[in-house]
């Protein structure tokens, strides 16, 4: 009998592409599907074995793709259906897999099913978003409630024709869907699920997937922020308590028909507890896990951009410990990611950006993730350590809208006073989300070798693609991309330790080191005989101990990675370097 082996999508590389800043074929600033298709090569050397595309579906792009217009057809910048065929098939034929992005907490406003539900109180469509009477108050026309929206103002608007509010948890154009109806339910699942799985995508990465279930009595948002008119409201509205039953009945009613497809959620503001009952209900195959990208933000207290509060070490190692312990201990399964298009660039976040020790950063970061077990998830730009933009950016370089109105709250709020304008600038540049959108640095030619030398690119381009690009990188032997090549092979060749092995974390208060040990699965703390990897990574600008756990210490040790070459490798670690023992 041969063992079983473990899911395509456990063992897989994944690496994000969002379309519009990824590779412009036909000279319109913007990127595209072709232009994805002529990459394949570099993605496949590079060592991906899936792909996740975010949203390319119709779209007025008011959230840049995350507005959905036509669930069935692509945006006409990104290309079209047939080019969506086109690019299944390359990636298929290349031993690669294709992931979409599913959004259906919320349509755009130009859905045709919400232009419908919008007319009257009594067309067929009309309860397929979520409406509510206004609140009157002395004579005066309020929203239902004070939930504040996830990108700001009130979580309500308008609509004349109906004499009501609807909800919308993100932008205005972003109405919520009804999941309460069933027959909004079966139409997502066939319109926006099945027409995409029957052409041969291999799953989804599901769009804030814990938001479908209100709670549908719409009570008032507890006060958080004294100032404010809205209040967050997430208690409300993330983690309902109709999810279960709808996501239960999405597996048995639509995806079950599809065999071994790769469904991961993406859960913020999520407790451990939550997560794993997503998992063990199977609901999805795993999920993001927002820990560490929340690391500074302090999202569901209120906390803004310009807030720059700054974590700690210990705090980075814990958020990435959970996951670990969640799939050691239960037995599902996680992902493990530092970078998607929502996020600043990670080198910047966690690492550093100082151009003396940002490479040495960007491969010591590829050293910690490659190690983790779980799905990794790898976004476009990662794998050549693109940094997060200036501060000295203006507002107008900016093109997100959560960056935008996260700028004008600042400016509103204190009068356009230029400090408080800097501040928000400066918080911008280091948790904005634009910092992942702007076009990949393919050479150092102009425009980054994104688009034509004579076109505008849709978003500026970072200030460095000279010196930070794929070209220049593929050329050079110690580069963060060929590091990258060569961690996601070593990936594969010791799985059993690195994707699917036991994590144990050695110190946590450390402050200027991360060190860990990755184990088979299910061994005995002590005395295993098996080989086990010690990896032990430096956050610090000066020289660093390797701190071996005691255990090990009597054990035969070999080095397998240096991020700054083995051969040079002395008896403590460099600024910033990441090494990986062997412990036999
Ligand atoms: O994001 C959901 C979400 O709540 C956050 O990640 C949010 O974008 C971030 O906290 C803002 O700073 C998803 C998508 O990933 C995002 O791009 C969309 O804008 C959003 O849903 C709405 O579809
Ligand atoms: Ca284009």
């Amino acid at each position: 009998m041969t063992p079983q082996q473990p899911n395509w999508w456990k063992t897989g590389t994944a690496f994000q592409i969002w379309p519009a800043s990824y590779k412009d074929s036909n000279s319109d600033g913007i990127g595209d599907i072709p232009g994805i298709v002529g990459t394949l090569d570099y993605l496949k050397d590079l060592g991906v074995d899936i792909i996740w595309l975010s949203p390319m579906y119709d779209s007025p792009q008011k959230d840049y793709g995350y507005d959905i217009s036509n669930y069935q057809d692509v945006w006409p910048s990104f290309g079209t259906l047939k080019d969506m065929d086109d690019l299944i098939e390359q990636c298929h034929k290349r031993g690669m897999r294709i992931i979409l992005d599913l959004v259906v907490n919320h349509t755009s406003d130009q859905h045709a099913w919400f232009q419908e539900s919008k007319q009257d109180k009594t067309n067929p469509k009309a309860e397929w978003y979520m409406w509510k009477d206004p609140k009157i108050i002395n004579g005066e026309r309020h929203p239902p409630n004070n939930w504040k929206s996830i990108f700001g103002g009130s979580a309500w608007e308008w609509v004349e024709e109906r004499q009501q509010y609807y909800l919308h948890l993100f932008v205005k154009e972003q109405p919520d869907l009804n999941w309460e109806l069933e027959v909004v339910r079966q139409a997502i699942y066939k319109e926006a699920i099945e027409f995409w799985l029957d052409k041969g995508v291999d799953g989804f990465r599901v769009d804030t997937c814990n938001l479908y279930s209100k709670d549908t009595n719409f009570p008032d948002a507890a006060i958080s922020l004294q100032e404010e008119p809205y209040q967050p409201a997430f208690k409300h509205f993330e983690n309902g308590p109709r999810m279960h039953e709808f996501l239960q009945e999405q597996r048995n009613v639509c995806l079950n028909k599809y065999g071994d497809i790769l469904i991961v959620g993406e859960c913020p503001g999520s407790s451990e507890e939550t997560i794993l009952s997503y998992l063990e209900a199977n609901e999805f195959s795993c999920v993001f896990d927002f820990n560490t990208v929340d690391l500074g933000t302090n999202r569901t207290l209120g906390g803004k951009k310009h807030h720059g509060y700054k974590h700690q070490l210990p705090d980075f190692k814990e958020s990435l410990a959970r996951t670990q312990r969640l799939i050691q201990q239960h037995n599902v399964w996680g992902t493990v990611f530092l970078e998607n298009h929502d996020q600043a660039r990670s080198v910047s976040r966690f690492a550093t950006d100082n151009p003396e020790y940002r490479e040495a950063a960007a491969k010591m970061l590829a050293l910690c993730i490659t190690s983790l077990t779980g799905t990794l998830f790898l976004y476009q730009g990662q794998e050549i350590g693109t940094y997060n933009h200036s501060a000295d950016w203006s507002i107008e370089d900016l093109r997100d809208i959560d960056s935008i109105n996260a700028f004008n709250d600042v400016k509103d709020k204190y009068n356009d006073d230029p400090i408080w304008n800097k501040k928000a600038m400066r918080g911008l540049a280091t948790v904005g989300r634009d910092n992942a959108r702007l076009p990949v640095q393919w050479s150092a030619e102009a425009n980054a070798g994104f688009t034509d030398a004579n076109t505008k690119p849709w978003i500026r381009c970072h200030d460095d693609y000279k010196n930070v690009n794929i070209a220049e990188q593929l050329q050079r032997a110690d580069s963060p991309l060929k590091f990258y090549q060569r961690m996601l092979k070593f990936r594969h060749e010791y799985r059993d330790l690195m994707i699917l092995g036991d994590f144990e974390l050695h110190d946590l208060y450390e402050q200027k080191a991360f060190t860990f040990v990755k184990k088979p699965k299910g061994t005995a703390e002590e005395g295993a005989s098996k080989q086990e990897l010690l990896v032990v990574c430096s956050f610090s600008d000066e020289e660093e101990p390797v701190d071996m756990p005691s255990r090990l210490k009597s054990r035969e040790s070999e080095l397998l990675v240096s991020t700054l070459g083995e051969e040079s490798a002395g008896k403590y670690l460099r600024p910033w370097e990441g090494r990986i023992y062997l412990i036999k």
